[in-house]
């Protein structure tokens, strides 16, 4: 397979840790965003709406979005599960997964980022301030949720790790205060002390240092 990535992208960070805890053979290949490189003819043949990541199967069918990316590999590539068995609990790792990928991550993107600053001229300060409201709300409902023991949902990684640790990586980058969270903080540690985690990292890729 081939990832279409962008180092600190939090929709490609989930992915790369999905091809690389359920073992899948693949080459990353970097989008720049910083240069626009998306919004290219180019990368819109293959992704139209120009955001990372796209997914390219090995018979050159194409995926985009992340969540739809993730119920792919689940169902090709059951052995290493990330959802539980039971239905109620594999419903509520995907709700935690959702109030990330639906109620966090889209209004931190990095085009509504920079609509907030180049279109609306909001401060910087400003631009901040609104980076940390929304995840603060959404780190605020979900700490009390999370098991912690290691992870999200228990002692197995699910999806729901998946979602968190780049959202984790996006606070810190942004100086939010953790210190609200100790769950949360927990859980980020467990999870990169997991080699696929590790791997995944976005210092740990090829472009991050462009
Ligand atoms: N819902 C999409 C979101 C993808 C997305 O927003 N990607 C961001 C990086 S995390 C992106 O490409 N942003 C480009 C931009 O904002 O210009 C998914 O899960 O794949």
């Amino acid at each position: 397979m081939e990832l279409f990535t962008y180092f600190r992208s939090s929709a490609a960070y989930r992915v790369r840790i999905a091809l690389n805890l359920k073992g899948i053979k693949h080459r990353l290949t970097p989008v720049n965003l910083l240069s626009g490189e998306n919004l290219g003819d180019a990368y819109k043949t293959i992704n139209p709406q120009g955001l990372v990541p796209t997914l390219k199967l090995d018979d050159g069918r194409l995926l985009t979005q992340s969540t739809a990316m993730l119920e792919y590999l689940e169902a090709e590539y059951p052995a290493i599960a990330l959802l539980p068995a039971n239905h109620y609990e594999a419903a509520r790792v995907r709700a935690w997964a959702n109030l990330i990928a639906c109620d966090i991550h889209p209004v931190d993107n990095l085009r509504v980022l920079k609509y907030l600053k180049g279109t609306l001229n909001v401060s910087d300060d400003e631009k901040t301030a609104w980076y940390h409201h929304w995840i603060q709300e959404g780190f605020r409902a979900l700490e009390p949720e999370l098991a912690a023991a290691p992870y999200c949902h228990g002692s197995e990684v699910t999806l729901a790790d998946l979602y968190l640790i780049p959202q984790v990586y996006n606070a810190l980058r942004f100086n939010l205060d953790m210190s609200a969270y100790p769950k949360i903080q927990s859980i980020w540690e467990a999870c990169n002390a997991l080699p696929a985690f590790d791997a995944a990292r976005p210092e740990n890729q090829p472009d991050s240092t462009i």
